[in-house]
């Protein structure tokens, strides 16, 4: 289902010819060197757009810049990349406060030593890791009521289809789901409300999209027929698949309507092409709408089948499948060319998607949507209400809750902001809607962006945030590795203000930014939280059966409650420690030599390892994290006997 006004070296309109360029210019351009090649991106046919770069406007007073003491007013939540974490950043200043591990081990809290966290990992039948790389792109909170409850986030780990849940009072990951039957698990967003009970006004499900298509059942084969992608819902409590959707063409990001009856995915592979050539061979791709409570009803009625040996409810989505409005499980709108982000305007009426190959966004009216679902609407491709220029490479936009929209333009390494409302009415004929308000040059090729509350209904248009993907000559070198550039604007004002350059290390991607009100973490452990807690000095001590050894201990700074403790060589020894301080930030370490064990237990924390005591001889145990001003003195010696 291909556009009718595809753009080609003939087309003899100026819009036409400039699409065609715009589109061949940006297919042919190597990564790293600014698009030069159509600079009139702010020219004739654009209306009212600015000047490349944007005049520095009267600051409005924000600053980056907090006095020592001083606390930022925002978190931000960023995806670790291929760290496999999630970073927390405090903004405006940009400082980050604390990469919470979830796909990958990290050496600071032990994750992927802990029994723990080896649980939630998932080990091979051997007790190792299944797993000990991850991509993270995405990151996503829970909602309640529009808005951030501060339950959890949600971020995806594109290798290997994993999708990791934090919990965001204690600012940990508990629970990892794989998606079975995808690769290339790609965007990931949360519903905002259910889809037939309004009375539950928050999340309950996770909506994850499958950017690779995979034989299904995946084996062996050049039968491209049989090549195709998942759309999965994850359960937010239970983390199970509830369900997955069989689609046509590939998903992307993901976005989902403040109502709960709509989520989409952009496509930027209808064709379904093996090479970046065929991906890239048509003029439209699509926006791919799931009708949630028909989806469900689907699978209630029994309406689905199974795939390999996964036993999650699978419905068919594809475009074959789905012509008939008023039974379709989805809806392909068309949308040009190589569509990337999809967004959801916080005034709920709209999503957007950014033309990535196409110099254009299209915005797509929600409840036109649901008429076509409800057959009121003839024509899917009537939902869309404009389809407008904003510059080179759209990829993702942010609002501010005032009607303004702001996109990343990759190739023309800007910010445009632009007015929702006027974008509409000059698809519609009013040519002096000048809905292009200002641009900003950013350093450089920005790929995600995001404002303050930007997809809720609190968006407030203070902050926003740009993943620029190069730094190029922003920091001191540091050889061949270069930092990324995450650069602060103020949006208060009606120009935009570059505030900052906060250095990164690769590759974030995305990131969400919520009011610091909307959190309340916990600073001291509940003592239950691990079942393994052991809650008197006194029940330590060494606890033999057969060659299985449990070494139960506690931790007050300056003392582990054993001074040494004895196994045997071979002994499988679980060692369990609570940290019985109650004050806050009073962490302890527990490092064994040679032994590959080190990890921390914060206040009335319990965390546990499981090793086999295979080296004979005297192994001082010592806390690894500043405790005290004995903590070099804060030792246990583990004595191995032959
Ligand atoms: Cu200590």
């Amino acid at each position: 289902m291909k556009n009718d006004h595809i753009p080609t070296p003939n087309d003899t309109t100026v819009w036409g010819r400039r699409r065609f360029l715009n589109t061949a210019a940006l297919a042919g351009l190597t990564l790293g060197t600014a698009a030069c090649a159509d600079k009139e991106s702010g020219g004739a046919s654009t209306p009212a757009a600015p000047a490349a770069a944007a005049p520095q406007a009267a600051h409005t007073g924000a600053s980056a810049h907090l006095k020592p003491g001083e606390l930022d007013t925002y978190y931000g939540l960023w995806s670790g990349g291929h760290t496999g974490d999630l970073r927390v950043l405090g903004l405006p200043s940009g400082r980050e406060l604390l990469r919470i591990p979830c796909f990958a081990p990290d050496a600071l809290v032990g994750w992927g030593i802990t029994n723990e966290s080896k649980k939630i990992m998932g080990t091979k039948p051997d007790g190792h890791l299944r797993y000990t790389v991850g991509d993270t792109h995405h990151t996503h909170a829970s909602y309640k009521d529009g808005n951030y409850d501060g339950r959890y986030a949600w971020i995806n780990d594109k290798i290997n289809s994993r999708i990791a849940r934090i919990r965001l009072d204690y600012f940990v990951c508990d629970k990892i789901t794989q998606l079975p039957n995808v690769q290339g698990f790609h965007g990931i967003f949360p519903d905002k409300r259910d889809p037939v009970d309004p009375a539950i006004n928050h999340t309950t499900r996770v909506f994850c999209g499958g950017e690779f298509s995979i034989p299904l059942p995946n084996a062996p084969t050049e039968d491209r027929a049989r090549y195709q992608s998942l759309f999965s819902c994850v359960d937010a409590e239970t983390m199970e698949v509830r369900w997955q959707v069989q689609i046509d063409g590939n998903c992307d990001l993901v976005a989902t309507s403040f109502d709960g009856k709509l989520a989409a995915t952009n496509q930027y592979n209808t064709e379904m092409g093996a090479h970046f050539e065929d991906m890239m061979s048509a003029e439209r791709d699509a926006c791919l709408f799931f009708n949630i409570a028909r989806i469900e009803a689907a699978v209630k009625a029994g309406k689905f089948k199974t795939i390999g040996t996964s036993k999650v409810p699978v419905v068919d989505g594809t475009r074959a499948s789905n012509k008939d409005a008023q039974t379709a499980l989805t809806a392909y709108i068309s949308v040009p060319k190589n569509p990337h982000g999809v967004n959801a305007s916080p005034d709920q009426k709209y999503f957007i998607c950014a033309g990535k190959l196409s110099p254009t966004a299209t915005i797509i009216e929600l409840s036109k949507v649901l008429d076509w679902f409800d057959g009121k609407l003839a024509k899917i491709d009537d939902t869309i209400v404009a389809e407008v220029e904003l510059g080179l490479g759209p990829l993702h936009t942010a609002f501010d809750g005032r009607g303004n929209a702001y996109t990343t333009l990759f190739l023309d390494s800007q910010v445009v902001k632009w007015n929702v409302d006027k974008a509409i009415a000059f698809f519609k004929g009013d040519k002096t809607a000048n809905y292009v308000v200002d641009r900003i040059d950013v350093h450089y090729q920005p790929g995600h962006i995001n404002a303050s509350q930007s997809e809720t209904i609190a968006a407030d248009g203070k902050y926003l945030a740009v993943g620029c993907k190069f730094s190029k000559d922003r920091f001191l070198p540091v050889g061949p590795l270069h930092a990324e550039n995450e650069q602060l604007i103020d949006i208060s004002g009606e120009k935009m203000v570059l505030l900052a350059d906060h250095p990164v290390r690769g590759e974030p991607h995305d990131f969400i930014i919520f009011k610091r009100e909307l959190l309340s973490p916990k600073q001291v452990y509940d003592l239950d939280h691990n079942p393994l807690a052991i809650k008197d000095a006194k029940e330590s001590g060494v606890f033999r059966n057969g060659k299985k050894v449990t070494v139960k201990m506690t931790s007050l700074a300056p003392t582990f409650s054993l001074r040494e403790f004895k196994v045997k060589r071979g002994d499988e020894v679980t060692l369990i420690l609570t940290n019985l301080d109650k004050i806050e930030d009073l962490t302890h370490g527990f490092a064994i030599p040679n032994y590959n064990v080190n990890f921390i237990v914060n206040p009335q924390e319990t965390a546990s390892v499981t090793f086999i005591a295979d080296q004979p001889g005297v192994f001082w145990c010592y806390c690894t994290h500043f405790c005290h001003a004995l903590h070099l003195e804060m030792r246990s010696r583990m004595i191995v006997e032959a």
